[in-house]
């Protein structure tokens, strides 16, 4: 058996650690679908077992969180050749749902702890300095892929319009009725972006336009897409999947 030196270790664990975490995920899921097909023999809308599944669920979400993200601050970046071919689409609904919103007409809504709550055009957003990042995507259903997401670091945007950065949450409101919220820590982290694109080009619809927000060090329930209003408080805001017991943190 070849010994690697440490830091050679820690370079390639990465990759092998999300792949054995896939691959769990995996059977945790038919795991819980062989649990609700049984289940579906007595009663599937027996509160006490669907309450233990989602308790289930998000114990196994501090495991998974712990092992993807738990190794270094910064999520690891990729190059053009790792980009995922196509990129999965993924929602709460089919593909040909994805809502139609008019970037002409787009205003991006603040509000909460933020001093300057003017809308947002998409125009005035391309005009602040862009950078571009290729991460890896996590999703909890047990697949994960690479993109390139372009656009303007969430902590420049948050301190450009006076948001309270000492507050505990930043919340998304998404065109889709979906919504969810971050600690103020993830906001503010360098790779946390508002993503205006998607492999170089404006963002396309199913990938979340007008934008989204991108988060490599989370999972990809906590990217909200088709954001329309973001607002900074101290009340736990909760979110589509995280009300529906997922665990809120979800990252590193
Ligand atoms: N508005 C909105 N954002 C969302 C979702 C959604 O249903 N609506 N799904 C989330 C989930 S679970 C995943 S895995 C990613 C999928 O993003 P993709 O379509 O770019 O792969 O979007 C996240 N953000
Ligand atoms: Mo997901």
């Amino acid at each position: 058996m070849k010994i690697e030196k440490p830091e050679t270790r820690a370079l390639i664990r990465e990759d092998k650690d999300i792949r054995k975490v896939e691959r769990r995920l995996f059977l945790k899921q038919s795991l819980s679908l062989g649990a609700l097909t049984l289940l579906t023999g007595c009663d599937v809308t027996d509160i006490g077992a669907v309450q233990s599944i989602t308790a289930a669920m998000s114990k196994w979400n501090d495991k998974v969180q712990a092992a993807i993200f738990s190794q270094s601050r910064l999520a690891p970046e990729y190059t053009e050749a790792d980009i995922t071919k196509p990129f999965p689409f993924n929602a709460y609904y089919r593909r040909d749902r994805v809502p139609y919103v008019d970037g002409a007409t787009y205003r991006l809504e603040l509000s909460g702890l933020i001093q300057d709550t003017r809308p947002w055009t998409l125009d005035q957003l391309h005009a602040l300095p862009q950078r571009s990042q290729i991460t890896r995507h996590v999703c909890v259903e047990g697949w994960s892929a690479i993109g390139k997401w372009g656009g303007v670091v969430f902590g420049d945007f948050l301190r450009r319009v006076g948001a309270d950065i000492r507050a505990r949450y930043v919340g998304f409101k998404c065109a889709d009725n979906y919504y969810s919220s971050i600690d103020m820590a993830t906001a503010l982290h360098p790779q946390t972006i508002i993503a205006l694109t998607y492999a170089d080009q404006t963002l396309p619809p199913e990938y979340g336009f007008p934008m989204k927000l991108r988060i490599p060090t989370k999972l990809g329930f906590k990217n909200p897409k088709h954001i329309m209003a973001m607002f900074v408080t101290n009340d736990y805001p909760g979110g589509y999947w995280e009300d529906k017991g997922y665990n809120w943190f979800s990252g590193s």
